[in-house]
């Protein structure tokens, strides 16, 4: 049997790791064969809580699962990890103004990139799904100079699972027919879904979403904003945030940097803009249509961007700028 690979999950008491840490411990993320030690950390009032999620994973006697750590300490939580699942955050409370709630993350990714820095391996793959996804997961970065900027991503596959099962279920056909939608830029009602790229299988035949879609004034109005605005749809209906969908988004995502991509095929992940990305401004974790091989992203680079796309990947990349400018602010306080 291979060796144990350590996890960690943060926010692990919260209700997305509840979704997501049956999945991780059986198997579906990190591959059937593969032994995991599961790491917990939440914050100290939820101790109790996440002691109720140590029983259950154990009452779930799971082959692969080797251990379950419950911690409310980093230097426990960070030491020797393979991956890093950073769900965990300062939630937005009544009466907040959104440079409070950025302050108040900005001081927990600082912590969490410096203990990753300290106690985890070089080679850690970190992924931040805790909002603000891109600025969290840019400040952690920042936070642990020793690891590089290529292993930290930011979860935009729900908002990128959405637009392709948005556009499957307009085309009546499964959702594993359509490839390559893009989000680009921020998690948040920003961010621009893009179908420009993606093809649809109809009945085995691969046509551009555009002609398989036949509904030009959908594409470029209602199916953009359904997007955008489907994670306060789902507050609206279910007085809750998306947590299954949002689980099975990080499988995916954590999935694909273990495994790669399929051929032919790119996903939409938060990534470090180094400059000359599709011309949006360096030094932000903005989200890109990529391609994963050997545990390795890349950009997939050369696609034409029309006026109508420019503006809104521009639009997008605004809103990132000014939050990175506000956290970098509270970074060097
Ligand atoms: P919950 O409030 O159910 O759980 C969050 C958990 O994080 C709590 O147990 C809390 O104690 C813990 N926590 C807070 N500060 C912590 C810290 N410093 N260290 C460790 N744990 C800490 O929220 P949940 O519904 O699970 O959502 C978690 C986060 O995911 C939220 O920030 C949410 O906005 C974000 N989302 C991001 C998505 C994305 O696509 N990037 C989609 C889903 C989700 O909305």
């Amino acid at each position: 049997m291979a060796k144990p690979i350590r996890v960690v999950v943060t926010g692990a008491a919260g209700q997305i790791a509840y979704s997501l840490l049956y999945s991780i411990a059986k198997g579906d993320v990190f591959g059937k064969d593969q032994p995991i030690i599961l790491v917990l950390l939440d914050i100290p009032p939820m101790l109790p809580v996440l002691d109720g999620v140590v029983m259950e994973l154990q009452d779930c006697a799971l082959p692969l699962l080797m251990e379950v750590i419950p911690t409310d300490k980093v230097e426990v939580g960070f030491k020797d990890i393979d991956a890093a699942i950073l769900v965990g955050s300062m939630p937005r409370k009544e009466g907040m103004e959104r440079k409070d709630l950025l302050k108040a993350n900005v001081a927990i990714f600082k912590t969490q990139g410096a203990a990753l820095d300290k106690f985890a391996k070089k080679t850690v793959k970190v992924v931040v799904v805790g909002n603000p996804a891109n600025t969290n997961c840019l400040i952690a970065s920042k936070s642990a100079p020793s690891i590089p900027k290529e292993n930290f991503s930011c979860l935009t596959r729900l908002d990128h699972n959405r637009a392709s099962s948005q556009v499957a279920m307009r085309c009546g056909v499964s959702a594993d027919k359509v490839k390559n939608v893009i989000i680009w830029g921020n998690h948040s009602s920003t961010q621009y879904p893009d179908v420009h790229h993606a093809k649809v299988d109809v009945n085995g035949s691969e046509k551009a979403a555009y002609d398989a879609v036949k509904d030009e004034a959908w594409l470029r109005g209602d199916f953009i904003s359904t997007v955008q605005l489907r994670g306060a749809a789902v507050i609206k209906a279910r007085k809750l945030s998306s947590a299954m969908s949002a689980a099975k988004a990080i499988c995916d995502h954590v999935r694909d940097i273990w495994f790669g991509t399929k051929e032919g095929e790119f996903i939409s992940m938060g990534v470090y803009a180094a400059g000359n990305s599709y011309g949006i401004p360096e030094d932000l974790i903005y989200s890109f249509p990529i391609e994963i091989k050997n545990k390795t992203w890349k950009m997939v680079g050369g696609l034409p961007i029309n006026d109508f796309s420019r503006a809104k990947m521009d639009a997008t990349a605004a809103e990132l700028v000014e939050e990175r400018d506000t956290a970098m602010d509270f970074l060097s306080q």
